[in-house]
């Protein structure tokens, strides 16, 4: 395994951006770099042994810096909507920035993708990555109490690419965090993911509203273009779907298991590549690129609708106006704590 780290960008303060590459014994290779704890490569063999990067991604630091829809980043302090940005917590109302027409998404304007993180790579015998760290004040995006988080991203000798998340926080908060890697295991500039094979572990899904709100029903998948109970290509029922594609949480099949569970499998006919996702997480949001209009391109191909797919393990959207969901409060002397783990093989 090894590490190396090359200084990637600057933002407009001055403050260096580093990215670390990790290479497995493989030769698979994970990307991160510290401005919003992103992933900017992950690097895996094809049936031929072709390595490809999987992940959506921009070639330089600079064009991360001027913006783009989360392509690997880290979301938080709240991954999801939150309705008019409100909440109630221990009987006071908070207001968070507003981002996304009336609501609040993925942690608002100075979200976790928009700051620069510590890091401090790390290894063991059979694995390397890199631990960022961030401190979130007390009010920043209106989130009440001193937030500190960890998030690390490592890759193992085993090909699985690990996604650690912990929370500390001084006032009772809320919390949601996730990656929100956009795959395409054809390769970032193949085309569209249509043709991937998606399973997902879900009898019930979320049920949405037009602002891609939870109603908080969740209806049954079974007979509906929901369904990925057994290996269906993503666009077989796409069309049926409303808002372009999808953009839903499911609920994880956990049958009383606390713990790791398998939440999705991609497999891409054509590259022969197959990623699992195992997480801790109640839930993973089902995104399939559908804003994605070719204003942002690498290696001189733009990124189109349905260019990627998103699996973003977390706690259910709007979390904190529906009692009836897992709670997403963090009070102090708690600890919050996810793991999801990304295998790759081929088939
Ligand atoms: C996903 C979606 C949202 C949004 C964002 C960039 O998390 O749920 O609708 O487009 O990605």
């Amino acid at each position: 395994m090894s590490i190396e780290k090359t200084l990637f960008a600057k933002t407009s303060d001055g403050i260096e951006v580093d990215l670390y590459t990790m290479t497995n014994s493989a030769g698979l290779k994970l990307k991160v770099m510290t401005y919003g704890a992103t992933i900017t490569a992950v690097e895996v063999p094809d049936r031929d042994g072709k390595l490809d990067n999987v992940t959506l991604y921009l070639e330089s630091g600079d064009q991360y810096l001027a913006g783009h829809p989360y392509f690997g980043a880290t979301c938080g302090r709240f991954a999801g909507r939150i309705a008019k940005g409100k909440f109630m917590l221990d009987g006071v109302e908070y207001s968070l920035s507003l981002n996304d027409g009336p609501n609040h998404l993925h942690g608002g304007e100075a979200n976790f993708a928009r700051v620069v993180w510590r890091a401090e790579p790390v290894e063991t015998e059979n694995s390397a990555g890199v631990a960022f760290s961030y401190e979130s004040a007390d009010g920043e995006e209106g989130y009440p109490g001193k937030f500190n988080t960890t998030v690390t991203y490592s890759l193992t000798d085993d090909n699985e690419l690990k996604m650690h998340y912990t929370a500390r926080t001084d006032k009772p908060t809320i919390v949601n965090l996730t990656n929100h890697a956009y795959w395409n295991l054809g390769g970032a500039t193949s085309g569209d993911i249509l043709d991937h094979q998606l399973t997902l572990n879900c009898d019930r899904f979320l049920v949405g509203d037009k602002e891609v709100l939870p109603t908080g029903e969740l209806a049954p998948v079974a007979g509906t273009p929901m369904d990925f109970t057994k290996p269906e290509a993503i666009g077989a029922r796409i069309k049926q779907v409303d808002g372009g594609g999808y953009d839903h949480c499911y609920e994880l099949n956990r049958a009383g298991v606390e713990g790791l569970v398998p939440a999705a499998r991609i497999f891409d006919p054509k590259s022969g590549r197959v990623m699992e996702i195992e997480t801790t997480q109640p839930g993973v949001v089902l995104y399939t690129g559908n804003y994605l209009g070719g204003d942002l391109s690498a290696g001189g191909v733009a990124y189109q609708k349905h260019a990627a797919v998103c699996l973003e393990t977390e706690h259910y959207p709007d979390s904190p106006n529906r009692p009836e969901f897992p709670s997403t409060v963090l009070r102090p002397g708690e600890t919050f704590e996810h793991l999801t783990v990304h295998k790759f093989s081929v088939e």
